[in-house]
């Protein structure tokens, strides 16, 4: 089987989320530092323009947002679920929800107290081509109330779902657990430890102490020349686990489509489309150099359309 390797940058909350469940599941994977923000000229062909971080790849198969990542992981790595058997469906609906509505109000709080330090670079990029809004300190500061009392509201229900177990579904984590985790993560990743405080974080320290404990897994540093090459020497992996023509907006296997992320950095990534259901998409590219590819999303949170 072709190796996983990681496209990912460290202070990518999103990434650590990947690095935390391949922590958990153990296992080895190629890592390839990216840059924290555009241009990633190795990674882009492979994508078919999709920015945003982490990526994971095995051989010519790519495979965009961690909410087609895990479920990969869990595909062709069964033991240790992300995804634990009868939980499945609120796991993912419950972690795209989570991370959908917490991410700016989470922007919110890590800004108040470390935007000054946020260079200008960084900002012009989230807002010109990832968020489209404003992220710096003094732009958010009229909304920082509202972010934190979204933030709060959010922990409470968190805080009691997680009174009486070790991990939301009971004894094992979950994809879930791994999407309430990383937004907190950033916040007491980056902040003073005030922010504890401020958001009430005492009862959650014990499980936010045991999802940071699964660690990063086995990673290797690998160069993006050494992902480029590993993906144009292999062939896509034949689909199995999708119906044929299983598309439910009527869409048929070969047809030329555009799948755009529909909340942010909506880069449209053009191909045909290899299969899809209602939880994901695959769409097949050809790069020039890179050869053959299959691009693999969620449905949730991208427009899929006939091109
Ligand atoms: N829904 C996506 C969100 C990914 C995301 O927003 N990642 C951030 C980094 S933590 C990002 O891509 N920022 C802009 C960039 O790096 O280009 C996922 O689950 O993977």
């Amino acid at each position: 089987m072709n190796q996983i390797i990681l496209h990912h940058y460290p202070f990518s909350t999103f990434s650590e989320k990947v690095r935390t469940a391949l922590g958990y599941k153990g296992l080895a994977y190629q890592s390839v530092e990216i840059a924290g923000l555009p241009p990633r000229p190795l990674l882009a062909p492979l994508t078919g323009g999709y920015r945003r971080a982490p990526v994971l790849q095995v051989g010519a198969d790519i495979y965009c947002d961690t909410n087609i990542i895990l479920p990969a992981l869990d595909r062709l790595h069964p033991a240790k679920p992300l995804y634990p058997k009868g939980s499945e469906g609120v796991a993912q609906g419950l972690g795209f929800a989570w991370e959908r509505q917490m991410w700016v109000p989470t922007i919110g709080v890590l800004v108040h107290y470390i935007g000054e330090h946020i260079p200008p670079e960084f900002i012009k990029d989230r807002k010109e081509g990832y968020l489209m809004i404003d992220i710096s300190k003094e732009a958010m500061a009229p909304q920082f109330a509202q972010h934190l009392q979204f933030v709060r509201g959010q922990l409470a229900w968190l805080k009691q779902a997680l009174a009486a177990r070790p991990f939301l579904f009971g004894d094992a984590p979950s994809a879930a657990d791994l999407a309430c985790w990383q937004t907190i993560f950033l916040l007491r990743k980056n902040c003073p430890p005030e922010v504890d405080a401020l958001l009430g974080l005492a009862p959650l320290v014990p499980w936010y102490e045991r999802i940071a404990a699964f660690g990063h897994g086995l990673p290797t540093t690998a160069t993006a020349e050494a992902a480029f090459e590993a993906a144009r020497a292999a062939q896509p992996a034949p689909v199995t686990h999708l119906a044929p023509n299983g598309d439910p907006g009527g869409l048929l296997a070969g047809c030329p489509v555009v799948v755009t992320p529909d909340d942010n950095a909506r880069v449209p990534v053009r191909g045909t489309l290899v299969a899809a259901s209602d939880t994901e998409v695959i769409v097949h590219r050809r790069d020039a150099q890179a050869g053959d590819l299959h691009i693999h999303f969620p449905r949730l949170g991208f427009d899929v359309v006939a091109a």
